[in-house]
């Protein structure tokens, strides 16, 4: 065989007249035979490269790779991952007419696909086909729509009984076929004659996610706060509106971290600035709000109002940084302010100059965070043209190669922001590509107030959480269309522990803020607010590790428990972290479900009830119920009685304990700044043995809480505060 192991460890085979490359890391390979250019977005390749072990048997090359797999090439081309002697992938790398390349691979009859990012399909897409091409459709999404805002090009695919992850890097857009024209095979196709992959490998889902999460960039790392609730309508659109939800809800007692602006705050819909006559003072609002515990988040649109007079306009056209036609014209689309350009995110000099106008607009203002939306980029105009000329560093990059970065670009542009306040940035993306996490987290915008929509969310924000964005939600209730009591309250249930937790509705949309139906809407709400509150430390611990190793915080039922054949295809039922199940009612009327227990014992959260799993179990659930079982084995920490989340100033800290021998863990830090960076926190562990709870913890960080309260077997003891302790309860 003709190959040779350059000085950087790269494996080089000649293949007639490509070279096939490989680079093999810890638990993954690239391969590729033309690298995709990597100047417009950030990967992260793990250090440690192997010296390659190279077998060379004559008529082929058997490269030992991570996790038990090798790679055997053959003279003919053929390439096969192997676990031990069996092929578990064998992709074909093809051309295809102009300059297009494509990945074929067969599957196996029992396979699952997961992953991609944001499709609102079921878990397992198998037997469906998507276009990677960041997409703003508002109609109502379904299983089959090929595209929507984000690009994210990663597979976790479960075929011949093993788990592996594939990750397709280049930003052009790509097209996926998961079986739907051939049902034993996947085809993966991109222009631009890249055949560039990675393949990770790992007996859980977890390592196989946590390998990819590490090389695209792990989540940045939250606010406490963030996990708290928020509150968004297209638009509040004067002070007197802001200050009547937030009126709204102190007089109903439910909880409230975050009130959003969407674009009428805006001076004709130009970025930076406040249309004085609707916020005639913007930052004493904020600091109103902000006094009884609630932020403002500000929208922040992609397109730039074509106006002489507007400073941003000014100084884009005169650093020549908006996209322009092949012949030098400024390529002009059409957003909310009307005729609009689009900046060169993507150029180092562009970027800085729009995080210095956001972090003097937040610094102004006193906003609490910013959302990124219209970033596909969208125009009123259509798709913009692919061959329009954006500047990159040291090139022109065509449309068409940086349509899939622009958001990540914009998303980079703010996340600097408040770093400069000594804060964790608040930003959050509509579009995006797989290596956005690091910068933005995101939403997943304009569904509608239908029952399908519900129901959806769920794979949706779990495949998301697959695909490296932990921190994720919907709008609850529903964006487009009129929301009804029913649906926002099991919208509320069904997704009461998701990462991000914000109600939002259209223009033109009935009222659907909690209070805004009838009294029981309020009060259900409210319980589930309350709920959802008493889970921030545990939610928290789970952002924490998400920052650092990549797991989702919401998780299919089969990431942990891949061993049971029921597990790997459930959509509607799903794991907080490991211990916490939900299961919620996703049906107009229904009063009754059945719930799929893993194996071992299970208890209900609310009643305490204990359940043998490994098989399903009918759970009966009024309007105002939702099931949540907690795996047995476990300590849940937890807050009380809060309505705003100011970390620094809570006082009681819960530990739950559910089983005869239980642990559990718990990080803790200011929640709001950068000094967990210089090792300012606390990580807990807390075991139980029959009735002796002990607590152990490093204690870096100065605690606020007083006392400790320990709920088992439906017994209390409060204790003063200690980060170390042994107790007898009973
Ligand atoms: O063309 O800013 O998905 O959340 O309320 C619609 C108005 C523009 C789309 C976002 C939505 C937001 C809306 N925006």
């Amino acid at each position: 065989m003709n190959y040779r192991i350059n000085d950087t460890n790269l494996v080089e085979v000649t293949l007639g007249n490509d070279v096939l490359h490989l680079r093999v890391y810890d638990n993954y390979v690239h391969a590729y035979i033309v690298p995709a250019p990597m100047d417009l977005v950030e990967i992260f390749p793990a250090p440690s490269v192997y010296e390659p072990k190279v077998a060379d048997l004559g008529d082929a090359l058997l490269i030992e790779a991570g996790e038990g797999t090798s790679i055997r090439v053959d003279a003919g081309g053929n390439i096969a991952f192997l676990d031990g002697e069996r092929p578990f992938l064998e992709p074909v790398l093809e051309r295809e007419g102009e300059g297009r390349a494509v990945i074929r691979f067969g599957i196996s009859p029992d396979a699952k696909i997961y992953g991609l990012g944001d499709k609102m399909a079921p878990l397992n897409k198998r037997g469906y086909a998507y276009v990677n091409k960041n997409n703003d459709d508002p109609h109502p999404q379904n299983e089959n729509f090929e595209s929507l805002y984000k690009s994210i090009n990663y597979l976790l695919v479960r075929s011949y009984s093993r788990f592996y992850g594939l990750y397709f890097p280049s930003t052009y857009p790509y097209d996926f076929d998961l079986g739907k024209k051939d049902p034993d095979s996947v085809r993966v196709g991109v222009q631009g004659c890249f055949h560039d992959f990675y393949v990770f490998f790992g007996d859980t889902p977890a390592k196989i996610t946590s390998a990819y999460s590490g090389l695209v960039g792990h989540p940045y790392f939250i606010r406490m706060k963030m996990l708290g609730n928020q509150q968004s309508r297209w638009s509040y659109g004067s002070e007197a509106a802001v200050r009547e939800v937030a009126a709204k809800y102190e007089e109903n007692g439910l909880p409230l971290d975050y009130i959003h602006l969407d674009i009428d705050y805006m001076d004709g819909y130009r970025d930076f600035t406040v249309d004085k006559t609707r916020f005639p003072d913007l930052r004493q609002l904020s600091r109103d709000l902000y006094a009884k515990g609630i932020g403002l988040v500000c929208i922040n649109d992609a397109g730039i109002k074509v106006d002489s007079n507007y400073d941003v306009y000014q100084k884009c056209i005169a650093e020549g940084w908006e996209a322009k036609y092949p012949g030098g014209e400024s390529y002009v689309g059409e957003v909310w302010p009307g005729d609009s350009v689009f900046p060169s995110y993507g150029n180092d000099e562009c970027r800085a100059y729009f995080t210095k106008k956001a972090t003097e607009f937040v610094g102004l203002n006193e906003i609490d965070g910013i959302w990124n939306d219209m970033n596909e980029p969208a125009s009123f105009k259509g798709p913009l043209p692919d061959d329009i000329l954006f500047k990159g560093n040291g090139r022109m990059i065509r449309h068409d190669e940086f349509h899939n970065a622009f958001a990540e670009a914009m998303d980079r542009s703010c996340f600097g922001v408040y770093e400069t306040f000594g804060r964790r940035p608040y930003v959050f993306t509509r579009a995006a590509l797989a290596t956005t996490a690091k910068y933005a987290f995101a939403w997943n915008g304009d569904n509608h107030s239908l029952w399908h929509h519900l129901r959806l969310s769920i794979p949706q924000i779990l495949s998301m959480g697959l695909s490296g964005f932990a921190f994720d939600g919907v709008d609850i209730g529903g964006f487009c269309g009129d929301c009804n009591k029913e649906l926002l309250i099991r919208w509320c249930e069904g997704n009461i522990l998701m990462p991000f937790f914000r109600n939002h509705s259209a223009i033109g949309t009935r009222s659907q803020e909690p209070y805004a139906f009838d009294e029981e809407t309020t009060a259900t709400y409210r319980k589930f607010l309350e709920l959802r509150y008493r889970f921030i430390p545990y939610l928290y611990t789970l952002a924490r590790q998400t920052s650092q190793r990549g797991l989702p915080i919401v998780r299919p039922m089969f990431f942990d428990y891949y061993d049971e054949e029921q597990a790997l295809e459930i959509n509607d039922q799903y794991m907080i972290g490991q211990n916490v199940l939900m299961a919620p009612i996703l049906e107009q009327g229904q009063k009754a479900r059945s719930v799929y227990l893993p194996k071992g014992t299970w208890f209900d959260y609310f009643t305490g009830k204990a359940y043998e799993g490994g098989r399903y179990i009918l759970v009966e659930l009024e309007l105002d119920e939702t099931a949540v079982f907690v795996r047995g084995g476990t300590i849940l920490p937890e807050f009380e009685g809060l309505r705003h989340i100011d970390k620094p100033a809570i006082e009681r800290i819960v530990y739950r304990v559910f089983g005869e021998h239980a642990i559990g863990f718990m990080y803790e830090d200011d929640g709001d700044t950068l000094r967990y960076r210089e090792n300012d926190f606390n990580e807990y562990r807390f075991e139980c043995h029959d009735s002796h709870f002990t607590s152990r913890s490093t204690h870096r960080y100065q605690s606020p809480f007083k006392e400790i309260k320990i709920i088992r077997d439906g017994n209390e003891a409060i204790i003063p505060f200690d980060y170390e302790f042994g107790i007898d309860l009973d």
